[in-house]
């Protein structure tokens, strides 16, 4: 990897990316809609929007890797997810196979399978089960990583992120936390690794109340450093009762519980 793009750059994961991976590629460009201030020694800074594909050709022109992190990073109307999570995403793919890029890290989400139930083990190979309109374009996403794998030979790299932060902030994030340097750790091992066709692996720390089997993460090297459990007692302790039973029973949590209308509840 010589010349390596982070897509949504100035997001809280890219900001994050920026700093731990400065100086580990030659270079690093690192690109968002919105100015992300200005380019230090081994950065080339770009400003680009998802859905303008020309633009995209620009930006993605000369990389060897892309970790895309860009696009709409939560619930939203359908209109914005398909602007950025669909044709912004088909995007920075076919740009990717012009520019003859090797591999795709790629930020899919625990709302790619939010409606498993908090009681189950899920790992890698389980059927989607999307939670949002937000988590059916990180099943897409999942799904075009497939095809380009298989048609063009991308390395594809699927990283089912559960939630970001130097620490975890709910009952929730207890089980789906990722801090940076193990989200580090995973983002280099899809860039890296010199096996990688498709893989499929969830983005979280060494939590022990975890609802994933992260086997194939560990077959491929991740080691975790992280766990939840330190934070356990003093996030228990703030969390508000009475939560909507839907959310509380789901994976997903609210993503769930938002806009649910279904007279009977699905195993
Ligand atoms: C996500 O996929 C979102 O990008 C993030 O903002 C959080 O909502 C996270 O999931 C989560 O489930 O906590």
């Amino acid at each position: 990897m010589h010349r390596v793009l982070i897509t949504g750059a100035g997001g809280g994961i890219g900001r994050s990316l920026r700093e731990t991976l400065h100086g580990v590629y030659p270079v690093l460009r690192v690109s968002d809609r919105v100015d992300i201030g200005p380019a230090r020694a081994g950065e080339e800074v770009d400003r680009t929007e998802l859905a303008d594909r020309a633009a995209v050709e620009r930006m993605v022109e000369g990389c060897d890797g892309i970790i895309h992190l860009g696009g709409i990073s939560g619930e939203n109307t359908w209109e914005k997810i398909l602007e950025g999570n669909i044709v912004g995403l088909y995007n920075v793919f076919e740009a990717a196979r012009l520019a003859g890029v090797k591999r795709i890290v790629m930020a899919t989400s625990n709302h790619a399978v939010g409606f498993y139930r908090r009681d189950q083990t899920i790992n890698h190979n389980v059927m989607v089960r999307p939670d949002s309109r937000y988590g059916v374009s990180k099943a897409f996403s999942e799904a075009l990583g497939s095809l380009y794998s298989d048609k063009h030979g991308i390395g594809f790299f699927g990283v089912r992120i559960g939630n970001f932060g130097t620490r975890p902030i709910d009952k929730r994030r207890l089980s789906i936390w990722i801090s940076p340097r193990d989200l580090t750790q995973l983002v280099r091992i899809g860039l890296e690794h010199p096996d990688i066709r498709y893989e499929i692996v969830y983005g979280v720390s060494n939590n022990r109340r975890s609802w994933y089997d992260n086997s194939n993460a560990v077959r491929l090297g991740y080691r975790p450093q992280d766990d939840s459990e330190p934070y356990a007692a003093e996030v228990l302790a703030k969390e508000p009762a009475g939560a909507d039973p839907i959310a509380e029973r789901r994976q997903g949590g609210t993503f769930c519980a938002e806009e649910y209308s279904a007279e009977t509840e699905r195993d």
